[in-house]
């Protein structure tokens, strides 16, 4: 007998749901374990499939001692289905049904809507792998091929997470969902993943650090919605997801702040004082700064359309019953319901852009999306002391909420990233100058080249500041086969 929380490593899915004596989802779950190899060996990884890499494996869901470092190939990986320890006496916390005990089972009435949540979240998550798929071959140092694999690694479990919750809480259709998240795949043209962003490419390193600093963080704000749920499965299920999340973000933000750095010390070397030397800073085998700011408008724009429209009826119903909550509900000050509340939704009129009072049910992707911002907008604050520490004048900004948007009340307006309305012939003429050209590309693929000598690094980004697992600098963190 296992105790409470105790992690099962005798099936061959370790769990902490008690899958060996759940007969009949522990079946469905084997019968799609051979489907999900063939599609983490057809779209995961490419060419380090026989590696052996430095990893973390969840082993447990007690803060602290959760993970385990150690040497593993990527097909073997323990991908496990974790819940964080249930509550006992666990009451909803917001909506119609506040007060009342939260669910074991799925109410019937609100099935589709939560079936539909757990796909679309489902979905994000191999999509991000197939994103990344080939970014091994370029990898600036073994410590950054290991912290793209771990990213990599963790989505795949998070879709087990998803997959497991289809198959135990949602019968047949479940099922056909878990298959159908293995079917698409991020950009293809007759079957793509289901968000936009999820169906761009992440061409290189520079991209794949703005994805995980702004669209992980997406993910982010979304899992602690679900978290808040009322259906306590999903509840528990997204709230150790998010222990994993921290460390996306981490290879995010550091990620970017060491592109920064190097390109600042190599300016500093030079004596190249103007940021905007494009042609002479570029010489240096660095990313320029305004090229970065291309690629956070890029990839803050495209990670803003996953909050959906401004103005939902989805939203408004997933929160009234109780399953979807706000950024910490748990923390918020008021009836938790939103009976007769406004919040304020900025929306273009007459070619200018108002805070227009709505009703705060229909405004909540608004909300989140607003938590997003603020929370985005430190770490580029971050990044922003460090360029003024090495003495360079430049400035990243996020760009306004109305730039390159393709979901929601700005989708059909052209903007500058200051969120002045130009036509669609201005916008498309000047499109370079805020967004990654041919050109930029081109160059940063140029820099993209594989560094395997434990302890060094590529050209274009400075080393981390510590290593994994306390490990020290020249620690091979990928054994190459
Ligand atoms: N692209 O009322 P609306 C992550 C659709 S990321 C394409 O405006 P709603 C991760 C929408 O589906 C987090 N379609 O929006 C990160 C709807 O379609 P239907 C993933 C879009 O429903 C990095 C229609 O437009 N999890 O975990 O209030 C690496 C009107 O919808 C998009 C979740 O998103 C788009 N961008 O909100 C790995 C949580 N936006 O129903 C992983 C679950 C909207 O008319 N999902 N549409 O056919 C949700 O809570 C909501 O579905 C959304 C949209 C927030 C996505
Ligand atoms: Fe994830
Ligand atoms: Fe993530």
């Amino acid at each position: 007998m296992l105790e409470a929380n105790a992690v099962d490593y005798e099936t061959s899915i370790p769990n902490n749901v008690g899958l060996s004596s759940d007969r009949r989802v522990l079946k469905a779950l084997e019968k799609w374990h051979p489907g999900y190899l063939s599609w983490w060996n057809e779209m995961g990884p490419e060419g380090f499939q026989d590696s052996l890499v430095y990893l973390r494996t969840a082993v447990g869901v007690e803060p602290g001692g959760w993970a385990k470092f150690d040497y593993v190939r990527m097909p073997e990986y323990r991908w496990g289905v974790l819940l964080a320890p249930k509550e006992e006496n666990r009451l909803i916390g917001f909506g119609q049904h506040k007060g009342q005990p939260a669910w074991q089972e799925v109410p019937g009435e609100y099935r589709s809507m939560l079936q539909r949540l757990c796909v679309i979240q489902g979905d994000t998550e191999p999509a991000s792998v197939e994103q990344q798929r080939h970014l091994g071959a370029t990898a600036p140092s073994l410590y950054d091929m290991r912290n793209l694999f771990q990213v990599n690694v963790e989505e795949a479990r998070h879709l087990w997470a998803m997959v497991y919750l289809l198959q135990k809480y949602f019968g047949k259709e479940g099922r056909s969902e878990a298959e159908g998240l293995l079917i698409r795949r991020s950009g293809d043209e007759d079957r793509p993943r289901m968000l936009g962003a999820f169906n761009e490419a992440t061409p290189d390193w520079l991209s794949f650090f703005m994805f995980t600093y702004f669209t992980d963080r997406d993910g982010k704000m979304q899992l602690e919605s679900l978290a808040q749920s009322g259906f306590d499965p999903l509840a528990r299920t997204t709230r150790f997801m998010l222990t994993e999340e921290a460390h996306h973000m981490f290879v995010g933000e550091s990620g970017v702040s060491r592109v920064i750095q190097r390109t600042c010390d190599a300016m500093n070397q030079a004596g190249i004082e103007n940021p905007f030397d494009i042609d002479r800073i570029r010489a240096l085998g660095v990313i320029d700064l305004p090229t970065i700011q291309k690629k956070a408008n890029l990839h803050y724009s495209l990670s803003l359309d996953l909050f959906g429209s401004e103005i939902s009826t989805n939203a408004a119903t997933a929160f009234n019953n109780s399953l979807k909550g706000r950024y910490r509900e748990d923390k918020i000050e008021d009836d938790h319901q939103l009976i007769n509340a406004t919040y304020p939704v900025l929306k273009p009129v007459n070619g200018t852009f108002k805070l227009v009072d709505e009703p705060a049910l229909t405004a909540l992707n608004m909300r989140l999306r607003d938590d997003y911002t603020r929370e985005t907008d430190s770490g580029v604050r971050r990044w922003n002391r460090q360029i003024n520490k090495n003495g360079i004048d430049f400035e990243i900004r996020l760009p306004s909420v109305s730039f390159n948007r393709s979901i929601g009340l700005f989708s059909n307006i052209d903007t500058t990233p200051e969120g002045d309305s130009l036509t669609q012939e201005e916008f498309l003429s000047r499109q370079d100058d805020w967004l990654p050209s041919v050109d930029d590309g081109a160059f940063i693929s140029s820099l993209m080249e594989q560094v395997t000598e434990p302890g060094s690094f590529a050209g274009w980004i400075s080393p981390p500041r510590i290593g994994i697992d306390n490990k020290t600098g020249d620690f091979e963190y990928v054994r190459l086969q």
